[in-house]
């Protein structure tokens, strides 16, 4: 997969992606992570890609021009199966959705800044408008890192167990059941007691049945979705 990153501060996300399973995910080639700095794209010397609103208001609009000019570039390179634009009137992101944009293969992920962008890009350029969730961030650049770890660790190869993937919570709709370490005491904390007894079938059972309890205590709404 490969999924090319357009932002005016790209360096706000280049530790993130320089990390943990999202630096190993690009070592083994299971993804290509790009960043593209809009500002590279502005068609003025002062490399400007944001102007005040017509009509007036507060707050400035990233300019269509140079969002044109980069993502046209970008798709005269390969095929794009999507154009995503991260903005909090999109559709609220989930496990579901990460789990179909997994199987596409390359992706480009716009971050919105200031007030956001030109009406018209998101008409001709944008095949989805993705939200992170009901609050504002200050601009687009986390919301596209969270919606890229999100997907990027889902890919065949990423995460080391292999499974570890479908035991996360909202995989199968239920949230994850509680996780112990050593020590097996701690200030007379105890670890349940079977988990220490190696019979995997009861774990299996014990853990179900947490992960349906806590679902049920927390998310009720979750429950809704299972048959
Ligand atoms: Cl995608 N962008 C911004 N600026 N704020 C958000 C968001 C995105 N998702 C939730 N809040």
């Amino acid at each position: 997969m490969r999924i090319d990153i357009i932002s005016c501060v790209p360096s706000l996300m280049d530790s993130f992606f320089a990390h943990s399973i999202l630096q190993r995910a690009q070592t083994k080639g299971v993804v290509k992570v790009e960043m593209h700095d809009l500002k590279d794209y502005a068609s003025n010397q002062y490399r400007q890609v944001d102007d005040y609103p017509f009509g007036g208001g507060a707050g400035m609009v990233l300019m269509i021009e140079p969002i044109a000019k980069c993502i046209r570039k970008l798709q005269s390179e390969q095929t794009y199966d999507e154009v995503i634009y991260l903005t909090p009137d999109g559709v609220t992101h989930n496990q579901k959705m990460a789990n179909e944009l997994s199987l596409k293969k390359n992706l480009i992920l716009l971050c919105g800044h200031y007030k956001g962008i030109d009406e018209r890009a998101r008409e001709m350029f944008i095949t989805r408008e993705i939200s992170i969730g009901d609050y504002v961030l200050s601009g687009g650049e986390l919301a596209a890192a969270i919606l890229a770890d999100s997907i990027i660790r889902l890919l065949p190869n990423v995460l080391s167990d292999e499974t570890s993937a479908l035991t996360d919570s909202f995989q199968d709709s239920l949230l994850a059941p509680p996780v112990y370490t050593r020590p097996a005491e701690f200030e007379g904390n105890k670890v349940p007691e079977i988990l220490l007894g190696g019979n995997h079938k009861l774990v299996e059972q014990w853990r179900d049945d947490q992960a349906y309890l806590r679902t049920k205590t927390r998310r009720p709404d979750l429950l809704e979705n299972l048959e």
